[in-house]
């Protein structure tokens, strides 16, 4: 059995959630306030933060991106990872470079200056990208859908982002939508 360690609001906890309901792990949740959290959690992980997840008798795993690939190898069935190793790598680049979404993204959360055009960049490149690809790893579904769909459906549904003017990428969203485990996510994200 795994734990998960989550915050309903969490965006890199929603990638774990994701990837757990896409492979049809059994799991049970402990959430975790993050305006009181509790003093056991710097034991799971140093920095405080969520998620973490706990096999049975294993340590506890913190790191969105780290927990995605140990739960794609530990469970790999079905593959949320490309065959090819080229393939692989470059899904993996674009988890490593995912700040390039999440800077923006913040910086227009705190209302600060310039940061409606940055976070307008970043959607046009993820647009472009879209545009060449059904998803973003490539031709299938898989990781860097997952770790970047949670700031999509929230910059749509709690920051106001109207992505009619990205087509490509509101192409995407709809097509990821479809699948019960972005649903899932979007339903929590609405019942905040
Ligand atoms: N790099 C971490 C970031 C996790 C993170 O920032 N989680 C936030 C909630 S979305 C958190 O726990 N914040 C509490 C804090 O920073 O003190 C990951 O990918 O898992």
């Amino acid at each position: 059995m795994i734990t998960l360690y989550n915050a309903a609001r969490c965006p890199y906890a929603a990638r774990a959630r994701i990837v757990l309901a896409e492979k049809g792990i059994e799991f049970e949740t402990v959430e975790i306030d993050l305006s009181d959290r509790p003093a056991w959690l710097y034991e799971k992980n140093p920095a405080g933060r969520v998620p973490v997840v706990e096999e049975d008798g294993g340590d506890p795993l913190p790191e969105s991106a780290v927990i995605m690939e140990f739960l794609e190898e530990r469970y790999p069935e079905p593959a949320l990872l490309p065959a090819d190793p080229a393939d692989r790598a470059a899904v993996r680049l674009l988890i490593f470079r995912d700040h390039d979404l999440t800077d923006p993204y913040y910086a227009f959360r705190r209302g600060e200056d310039g940061a409606a055009e940055q976070l307008d960049a970043a959607l046009a490149r993820l647009d472009v990208d879209l545009y060449e690809r059904d998803f973003l790893g490539g031709a299938q579904y898989g990781l860097a859908d997952i770790a970047y769909v949670p700031w999509i459906i929230r910059a749509r549904d709690m920051l106001g982002v109207n992505l009619s003017g990205y087509p490509s990428l509101g192409a995407w969203l709809e097509r990821v939508e479809e699948r019960p485990a972005i649903a899932a996510e979007a339903g929590i994200v609405a019942a905040l």
